[in-house]
């Protein structure tokens, strides 16, 4: 959109952030994904665009008591009011223990108390129209607070407590009818419950749900969900089906879901729950709103209500991307963003829960009770990322024969102790990227030419079917794949990256299809017990192949020569090592990678983890062995169920041959570890040494 013509002032936008919020941490200074870290880094980043000095800024205010009590419970107020008090000391990280996702310190009741009290203030500005739209840079953030109930990392539900505030506290402002529109990736329970017999507030939610598996997990957050009794109607959930949802996704609810409703609703003023966890790169969300993305659904909002916005941080865990999507939503109210357009398609899944909304709705949203031009819609979508299958556990594949066990995504997307992998580098620009025209509907219903006016796709090697292709997306992905075998030796090696075969093999290699050279390589010693087994081996000839235990120990070294590579050579060179590369001598076109970055997470989460697709290869447990530079550290050994048979005999332990010995000691001298004698020593203890 234009910048403002001169003669219209320019918007009056508020801006809230204390520094006293920040004082909410974990107790002992463990790492969590909701960190002071995030309010100081959107602060800095509006601070580096001058973005302040553009606005009002506002003071952070402690929330009254007799306010929050139109929400929660006398109980809840006065448990949160006293636990940062001395005299629960002793007792706050046991209570906090039992909570669903909650830490506590000495700095929780102020935090909770201003983040409460920040929205109200911003909202009843805003109500009064002494500003335009204010943004509360609040936390603890607040919709899974329930009336009793803190938990997901909320203590007071601030939004919904600034909401009955207006109508309770202020009729004068004359604020009747208040859109709350939450699109943190998370389902929003607890503002969902306050209101759900409501009809002075519409609720709208959209989020993760993965069929209730997504955190809160249960069925609150289904689309069936549509209020009760006067509140019937008000209530709106979106529940996406899966992960990697993206801009194209939620601006085809917002258009046909979301604005035509709030057309009909009218609202006095909308709240935005404004979780930032569905932006791209989000370690717990998985999914990839862009900041540009965000700042066309606040736009999409602004002509509602007078432009009445009040924007309230809820969650979001990428400071970068978090950060830079709060910057693009306040360059919208500040009505300085320009245009852009959307690069990925709307999935298959997103239309079909569109279209169940719909029809949930369309008895109290008439404007909803149009048939969709669903088959054109679902001609240029793409198809739903592909589900994993893989075992849990190396029991699984025992006692569960031949059953396969589909995991779900959620699980692990969840990782709250797992942070590194954020940091995964993965090229923003390309990511996600699927289409590079703009073929989002600007309007909220589809006429017969606008369904028949097709977006165009650009055909791309990247594109198959509409979908992105793993290898595309895995080739942004760098990861250290670390090798104690003969793989040390860097000629060796290179035959899995570049094809062909070194002296002492006996058959080539067909090379991964992204042949370029690792960009690094680095020594490692860790404590994991190296061995060797089996009495041949495909490339060697007869003679022993090394393994690495998945077991730490404190009495074994191992050496790692470790290769910075990308996640998808990495895939390659895992089925290279468990020759299911190659059929009838022709390379193998994988679907799906076998380890893909939500297994990668899995992984990093469970330290080991044998895949189901390689059961029958030597080497179908990956390891992940920390990480280096952010990067996550990753090998590829036999089960821990081999390390059992090779240790009570079932299985041949038996010492390298001369050539691969030679293999061995080549890539240990030449990686300038051990000398030569050394080097024959370190792999003759390990062959010789007692399982
Ligand atoms: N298996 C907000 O974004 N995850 N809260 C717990 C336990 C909790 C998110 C996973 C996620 C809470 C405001
Ligand atoms: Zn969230």
């Amino acid at each position: 959109m234009a910048a403002s013509p001169d003669d219209s002032p320019r918007p009056r936008v508020g801006l809230i952030y204390d520094e006293r919020m920040c004082r909410h941490t974990t107790p002992d200074g463990e790492a969590h994904p909701e960190c002071p870290e995030r309010i100081r880094a959107i602060w800095k980043k509006l601070q580096s665009e001058g973005i302040p000095q553009r606005c009002v800024v506002l003071n952070a205010k402690k929330v009254e008591d007799k306010y929050l009590a139109s929400v929660h419970t006398r109980n809840h107020i006065e448990f949160i009011k006293n636990i940062s008090s001395k005299e629960f000391d002793s007792r706050r990280q046991r209570i906090a223990s039992k909570l669903d996702s909650i830490y506590l310190n000495v700095g929780s009741s102020e935090a909770a108390y201003l983040a409460a009290g920040s929205v109200i203030e911003a909202s009843e500005k805003v109500a009064k129209g002494d500003l335009n739209s204010v943004i509360a840079i609040v936390r603890p953030p607040g919709h899974h607070a329930e009336s009793n109930e803190a938990m997901g990392f909320c203590l007071f539900n601030n939004v919904a407590v600034a909401a009955n505030y207006l109508l309770n506290e202020k009729p004068e402002l004359g604020i009747k009818k208040i859109l709350i529109v939450d699109w943190d990736v998370h389902h929003g329970n607890g503002t969902q419950k306050m209101f759900y017999k409501d009809p002075r507030v519409l609720f709208f939610s959209v989020h993760r749900f993965d069929f209730g598996c997504f955190y809160p997990s249960g069925d609150d957050g289904a689309y069936c969900m549509i209020g009760e009794g006067p509140g019937a109607g008000y209530n709106i959930n979106i529940p996406w089906e899966h992960d990697q949802c993206s801009d194209a996704d939620y601006i085809a609810v917002w258009d046909h879901v979301l604005i035509p409703i709030a057309k009909e609703y009218n609202p006095d003023i909308i709240l935005v729950s404004a979780g930032f966890d569905a932006a791209i790169d989000d370690p717990l969300g998985g999914c990839c709103v862009t900041p540009h993305g965000y700042s066309l659904l606040l736009q999409k909002l602004m002509q509602f209500a007078q432009g009445k916005i009040v924007m309230v941080l809820e969650g979001g865990y990428n400071l970068k991307s978090m950060s830079n999507s709060v910057l693009a939503c306040a360059k919208v109210l500040l009505q300085e963003e320009s245009v852009g357009s959307i690069h990925t398609a709307t999935f298959k899944s997103a239309w079909r829960v569109i279209e169940a909304v719909r029809h949930e709705l369309k008895g109290y949203w008439p404007v909803l009770d149009v048939e969709l031009p669903l088959n054109s819609l679902i001609t240029n979508s793409r198809p739903c990322p592909p589900e994993v299958i893989y075992s849990s556990s190396e029991s699984d594949v025992e006692n569960d024969e031949g059953a396969t066990h589909t995991i779900n995504f959620s699980e692990f997307a969840e990782h709250d102790v797992l942070l590194p992998l954020s940091k995964l580098k993965i090229d923003e620009d390309n990511h996600g990227k699927v289409i590079a025209s703009d073929q989002v509907q600007e309007e909220e219903s589809l006429s017969a030419s606008e369904a028949s006016h097709e977006a165009e796709l650009v055909t791309s090697n990247e594109i198959v079917d509409g979908y992105i292709t793993w290898r595309s997306l895995l080739s942004k992905v760098e990861v250290w794949y670390a090798s104690y075998g003969s793989n040390m030796w860097m000629p060796r090696f290179l035959c899995y990256i570049e094809g062909g075969k070194v002296e002492g093999m006996s058959a080539p290699c067909c090379g991964s299809q992204d042949k370029s050279s690792p960009k690094d390589v680095i020594w490692k010693i860790v404590p994991h017990r190296l061995l060797f087994g089996r009495s041949h081996s495909r490339t060697w000839g007869a003679g022993g192949v090394a393994f690495l235990d998945p077991e730490r120990s404190t009495s074994d070294r191992a050496y790692l020569c470790m290769y910075r590579i990308t996640l998808e050579q990495f895939n390659d060179v895992l089925l290279q090592e468990n020759s299911l590369h190659q059929e009838n001598g022709m390379i193998k076109q994988m679907a799906s990678p076998v380890l893909d970055l939500h297994i990668l997470e899995y992984v990093a989460k469970n330290k080991s983890l044998p895949l189901k697709t390689l059961k029958d290869g030597w080497y179908s447990t990956v390891l992940y062995l920390e990480t280096e530079d952010d990067l996550p550290i990753l090998t590829m050994t036999c089960s821990a169920s081999d390390v059992e048979r090779f240790k009570s005999g079932e299985l041949p332990a038996s010492a390298p041959t001369k050539d691969y010995m030679k293999t061995l000691v080549n890539g240990l001298v030449e990686g300038k570890q051990l000398t030569m004698e050394e080097a024959v020593a370190y792999v003759n203890d390990a062959a010789t040494r007692k399982l």
